[in-house]
């Protein structure tokens, strides 16, 4: 690959309070869908990587899994490990805030930790879409803190043009990570796997979301009965409870094969063929224990 040395290139990290809308900023960013998205908190699990290319230069942006604050719990350990680790080796950090809600102590942990990065700092107040932004003032008094603070709404992409030209400013020179063209580091296993999740986190309820992971087992190009192309995809929801596998199975079946057809038609549109998704429901008590 040749590269000029004179082009920008970077990691820029987005990290905050989960739900303020961190994955919806990343696929905006990128301009495709990179990372699911959900009303739910705690949705996102790995550190993605979305890929900007402009003539100034590439940035690659890190998805974070949000703070949360629950009870001790394995999963949730783990993702903020992953947050930290995310924090090594970057060159912008990007604190995603949502002003709908009030500064809490999740969002004084983020604060906590970012102060105390020895990199560009911007400040994003996200969802200006929305007119209840009462807690707008409380984060704007805290822009001294930052090199920059963007307004913008991930959901609309106002504002999101504002944001990619202030990183360029703190990026530096250097040699790309990605070749152009390719947009996330997101396998196609990977992502059929966290569509899954996504329909699975839209369709369940309470703790059910959270015992549960996605694992792909098979992607293979075949023939329907009349010989038309069709991909057929075995995965499997894998659950740490007897109770909670019940109820994504569901009624005569009737939970699992709504996910699965969720998945199966926004699949069918990503890929654009037909897809036959056989989906099951396993009991692993031991998922969080193994790295993903
Ligand atoms: N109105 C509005 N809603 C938004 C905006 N950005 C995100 N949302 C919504 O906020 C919710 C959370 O969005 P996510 O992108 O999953 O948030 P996140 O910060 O990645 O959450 P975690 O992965 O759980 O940490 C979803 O329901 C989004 O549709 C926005 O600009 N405006
Ligand atoms: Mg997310």
């Amino acid at each position: 690959m040749t590269q000029s040395p004179t082009l920008k290139s970077g990691f820029a990290v987005l990290v905050g309070r989960t739900n303020v809308g961190k994955s919806t900023l990343l696929n905006a960013l990128v301009g495709t869908k990179i990372a699911i998205v959900t009303p739910k908190p705690q949705t996102t699990r790995d550190t993605y990587h979305g890929i900007v290319n402009r003539p100034e230069g590439q940035i690659v942006f890190v998805d974070t899994p949000g703070f949360f604050k629950t009870a001790p719990h394995k999963l949730v350990t783990n993702l903020h490990h992953k947050v930290r680790d995310a924090l090594e080796g970057i060159d912008v950090v990007i604190h995603v805030v949502d002003p709908t809600r009030a500064i809490g102590s999740e969002d004084q942990r983020v604060i906590e930790m970012v102060e105390h990065i020895p990199h560009p700092r911007i400040l994003v107040l996200n969802k200006t879409d929305l007119p209840e932004r009462y807690f707008r003032e409380s984060w704007l008094a805290r822009a001294p803190q930052y090199n920059a603070t963007v307004e913008l709404s991930a959901w609309t992409g106002d504002g999101v043009g504002a944001l990619i030209t202030a990183i360029y400013q703190y990026l530096p020179v250097g040699l790309q990570h990605y070749p152009t063209g390719q947009t996330s580091n997101v396998t196609n296993e990977f992502w059929i796997a966290e569509l899954i999740r996504e329909k699975l986190y839209l369709k369940t309820d309470q703790e059910v979301p959270y015992s549960a992971s996605v694992q792909v087992e098979t992607i293979e190009d075949r023939k329907d009965k009349t010989g038309k192309p069709l991909v057929y995809i075995k995965a499997n929801i894998l659950t740490t409870d007897d109770r909670h596998q019940r109820m994504l199975i569901g009624q005569g079946a009737r939970k699992i094969r709504d996910i699965g057809s969720f998945a199966r038609k926004e699949l069918e549109v990503a890929m654009n063929k037909k897809v036959f998704l056989d989906l099951n429901v396993l009991v692993d008590k031991d998922w969080m224990d193994r790295p993903v």
